[in-house]
């Protein structure tokens, strides 16, 4: 990637705390690649993020290779973009370090990312969740990024990252850019196939929850089929049919129909039909998706290559941003 160049930057990041799932790949991932010729992006594995909840130490080695793989096999260009772990870069934390001394108490405590998954690991409510926010601010920040692409669920972590920002600029003058979240039109937040209330998350519990990219036909198609809907039999998207409307989300954005001709298409058929189409659809749309992480991931040495050349250039730039950042604030310069 130019580092000096007059593009806008972007930068991204998805945790690897297990098998993409559609939701993942539709409200973000898939988005990364045709960015890369407009802006730098930057791309990461946030495994530090990963761990604020538990994880099984040989399970998260595998899962940030694979998520690794995951994202250049959904498109992203090594040699275009900087693609890296996050442990690999030491300055996220420390300028995380750094932020948290700009953020509120109160406003950490309102983050629903907070609550929810609070309220999920009940008996392990570690400081690192709580904090959660500022590192992802840190990640940002620390490359002064422009724009982030992300979920609808991430919006609120984004806006508190501007907050963050503008309150540094505040106290110490105008230095961050404040970041602008980049939310799809369509697919911005992917359903539970049997829960359609609460967004599609790797972490579900219920396999059939969600649908992860690398499943097989067979089994997407499956799923889809099992998926809740309601006791009408109209394809059509209103209040009040959350699961219908899922489905016809999801088929939207992997076939590019509008829903106007989705309701066209399936007149006068049955939900079955109907799942059955879109799980054939979201298989076809992934199957290039599988086939290039097969060969990636059986490729151990080229990745290593891919992410550390990735992790060296990320360094570069926020190490420049973090001299900055001591120097604002008053820390005796080293050298
Ligand atoms: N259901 C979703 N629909 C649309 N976009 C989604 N994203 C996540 N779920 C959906 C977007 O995926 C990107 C990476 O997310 P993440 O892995 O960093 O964290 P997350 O949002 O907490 O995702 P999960 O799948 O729910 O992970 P777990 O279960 O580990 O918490 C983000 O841009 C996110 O918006």
């Amino acid at each position: 990637m130019q580092e000096t160049n007059e593009k806008k930057l972007i930068f991204s990041g998805i945790q690897p705390t297990g098998t993409f799932t559609l939701g993942n790949y539709i409200g973000a991932i898939r988005n990364w690649g045709p960015l890369q010729d407009e802006y730098n992006c930057i791309y990461s594995i946030v495994d530090m993020h990963a761990i604020t909840v538990r994880q099984d130490p040989a399970k998260l080695r595998q899962n940030t290779l694979q998520a690794y793989a995951l994202i250049l096999a959904c498109g992203i260009d090594p040699k275009k973009s900087t693609a890296f772990i996050q442990s690999h870069n030491p300055n996220h934390a420390e300028l995380s370090w750094i932020l948290s001394c700009s953020t509120q108490f109160g406003e950490l405590s309102r983050m629903t990312q907070f609550k929810d998954k609070s309220a999920k690991h009940a008996d392990d409510i570690n400081a690192g969740l709580f904090t959660y926010p500022v590192l992802m601010a840190a990640d940002i920040l620390a490359y002064n990024a422009d724009l982030v692409p992300i979920g609808a669920d991430q919006k609120q972590h984004l806006e508190l990252a501007r907050n963050i920002a503008g309150r540094f600029n505040q106290k110490y003058g105008e230095f961050f850019t404040l970041p602008e979240p980049f939310i799809p039109e369509t697919g911005a937040r992917v359903m539970s196939l049997q829960d359609p209330a609460k967004k599609m998350s790797k972490s579900d519990e219920n396999p059939n929850a969600c649908v992860l990219i690398l499943d097989d036909k067979d089994t997407i198609i499956r799923k889809f089929r099992r998926a809740v809907t309601d006791s009408e039999a109209e394809v059509c998207y209103r209040e009040g049919k959350a699961g219908i409307n899922n489905l016809m989300t999801i088929y939207s954005a992997v076939t590019g129909k509008t829903l106007d001709a989705i309701t066209a298409e399936f007149a006068g058929k049955g939900y079955g039909d109907f799942k059955t189409a879109v799980g054939e659809a979201v298989a076809d749309h992934l199957e290039p998706v599988r086939t290039e992480y097969e060969k990636l991931i059986a490729d151990k040495a080229y990745l290593k290559e891919c992410y550390t050349a990735g992790a060296e250039t990320a360094f570069r730039i926020t190490r420049k941003t973090l001299s900055k950042v001591y120097r604002k604030i008053g820390f005796v310069d080293a050298r």
